[in-house]
């Protein structure tokens, strides 16, 4: 026996020196497990990228943790001690070391969650489930938010957690005298501004080990291992960070919104995966954020806007899956049942604007928030895909694809599957929104200005075709209303033509 006091387990994405688990720690009696585990990486397949970053990552922090003069236990995939899942690997640890108790922040997961409690009677020492405090609203919070309100509505929300930060206020009052500055956030990009690109980081040899780990265990999952520029320290995603707030923060609210052929970054701050795994702490971001407004190198619709993304959606969206797992994973409100399309693994298909999207997320493990919504979410719910595996495909192909925040995302925005709980209107779009909004249409085969017909760009005609199939459940959302009228407009025969194009186009996938 080694005389360990406390165990203490620290999840792949807790990887933050002030995790609540550590902070009620001591080096000197303590002792850390991490551990790389099949299970995990095997829930779903996830993409290759996302699991060298998060293997990657966690040995560099296990690192950080050693030179801060932890013990850690660090159990690699391929090591002969490895037994698989979270419940094998501490009761092992548990045998071995006899520890008094056992300590782990929440997980941010319901099925993860489900695991940790079961421990509380299973093992044979006491079990310490400690909050995550990375995030500002506890779900109680939320639940209680929620109580006597006939509607959730991120805004509301959101204006509470600026009043709970302090963040862009002034005083009692939002800076610049809207909490919202949305409105200007919709400008099209054009192909030939400037795009910086995110800080790129040589893999070293920790992760050129992962890679070909991941290469030889995982080599039939989705996607590519290279190029690998992902930041794996809390030190490079910082700088990442920083190089973010410099050169494209200034952008990041105009071009929100838009898409370009062959740039799949824009303005963005492609951080979401630092900061889901404990890399980036989300108040600091965003207090730097506002810093760089304060101080004039930023206009304010986008610093607002990065910081609702963060402090708002992040937050809410976190809310919602508390509130309303276990079950809401299998919410499909409009009860669709269509199997997911082959081309969303493979990118074969004529449209543009899908090709681009999976391409990118098959090369980067990365596809931005409009692409994900309006691009292949949109097409998802107008041509009648199954909730359900669409989830499982969000939740595998994203580097920064975690339950808690991909599942809302996509049942509740992208898919109005839960009813509209977290949306207030489904987020359909025909090609003009694509054509507007990117660059696609113009080298795509198919044509976005017809409605109808086997040149005619899909999205058309499946809208027009989603409108009709649902207007029952969509026309009394006064959001909505007016579109239904609109179709109700066409004559007879257009719309059959539409209900005929939708046809064989879903009968060609
Ligand atoms: P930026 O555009 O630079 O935004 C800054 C940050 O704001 C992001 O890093 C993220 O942390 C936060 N943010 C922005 N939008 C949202 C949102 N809707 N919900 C929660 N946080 C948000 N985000 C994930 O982190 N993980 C997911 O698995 C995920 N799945 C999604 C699935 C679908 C169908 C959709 C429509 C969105 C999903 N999102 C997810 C939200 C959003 O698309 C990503 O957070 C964003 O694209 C990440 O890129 P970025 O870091 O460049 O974000
Ligand atoms: C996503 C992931 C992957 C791919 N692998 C591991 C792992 O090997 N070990 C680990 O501790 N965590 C991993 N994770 C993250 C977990 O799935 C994450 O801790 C849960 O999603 C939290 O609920
Ligand atoms: Fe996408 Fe239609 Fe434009 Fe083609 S024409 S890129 S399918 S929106």
């Amino acid at each position: 026996m080694s005389g360990t006091r406390h165990l203490i387990l620290v999840l792949g994405d807790q990887l933050t020196p002030t995790l609540s688990s550590l902070a009620t720690g001591d080096p000197k009696y303590d002792r850390i497990l991490m551990a790389e585990l099949h299970d995990e990486a095997t829930y779903v397949r996830h993409h290759k990228k996302k699991i060298a970053f998060i293997f990657s990552a966690m040995r560099h922090f296990a690192e950080e943790l050693r030179t801060a003069g932890w013990t850690v236990d660090y159990v690699k995939l391929d090591a002969r001690e490895s037994q698989g899942s979270f419940s094998a690997q501490v009761t092992q640890a548990v045998a071995e070391h006899q520890p008094e108790r056992i300590i782990v922040t929440e997980a941010s997961e319901w099925r993860v969650s489900q695991i940790l409690a079961g421990w509380q009677t299973q093992l044979s020492v006491p079990v310490d489930i400690l909050p995550d405090d990375r995030f500002l609203c506890t779900p109680s919070a939320f639940r209680d938010w929620t109580e006597g309100r006939k509607q959730l509505r991120m805004e509301y929300f959101y204006r509470d957690m600026r009043r709970k930060t302090g963040l862009l206020m002034d005083g009692d009052k939002p800076a610049g005298g809207k909490w919202n500055f949305d409105a200007e956030n919709r400008k099209a990009a054009d192909a030939n501004l400037f795009m910086p690109r995110p800080s790129a980081f040589p893999p070293d040899a920790i992760t050129q080990d992962v890679q070909a780990l991941t290469e030889a265990r995982f080599g039939n999952h989705f996607g590519e291992l290279a190029p690998f520029w992902f930041a794996v320290t809390r030190t490079d995603a910082e700088a990442a960070f920083k190089a973010f707030v410099e050169h494209a923060l200034p952008h990041f609210g105009d071009y929100q919104d838009a898409m370009v052929e062959g740039e799949p970054f824009l303005y963005h701050s492609v951080i979401a995966q630092y900061l889901n795994c404990g890399l980036l702490d989300p108040l600091g971001v965003c207090r730097q954020v506002e810093a760089a407004y304060r101080s004039g190198k930023a206009p304010l619709n986008a610093a607002e806007g990065f910081i609702r993304q963060i402090i708002g959606w992040r937050e809410y969206v976190r809310g919602i899956y508390w509130l309303k797992m276990p079950g809401y994973d299998r919410s499909n409100f409009l009860g669709h049942t269509r199997p997911l399309p082959d081309f969303y693994w493979t990118a074969e298909t004529g449209m543009a604007c899908v090709k681009a999207a999976v391409t990118q997320t098959r090369d980067e493990a990365y596809a931005h928030h409009i692409q994900r919504l309006m691009i292949t979410g949109n097409f998802a719910m107008l041509a009648g895909i199954d909730p359900y595996p669409l989830h499982k495909w969000y939740l595998s192909v994203y580097a920064d694809a975690y339950e808690w925040v991909e599942l809302p995302n996509t049942v509740g925005m992208s898919q109005f599957a839960d009813g509209g709980l977290l949306a207030s209107k489904p987020y359909a779009a025909s090609g003009a929104y694509i054509n507007r909004m990117s660059n696609y249409c113009k080298s795509c085969q198919y044509d976005v200005k017809q409605r109808t017909g086997k040149d005619a760009c899909p999205f058309n005609a499946l809208y027009w075709d989603f409108i009709s199939r649902h207007r029952d459940k969509i026309s009394t959302n006064p959001r909505m209303a007016q579109t239904v009228r609109t179709y109700d407009k066409f004559n007879a025969a257009e719309q059959q033509r539409i209900r005929d194009s939708a046809a064989d186009f879903l009968a060609s996938l």
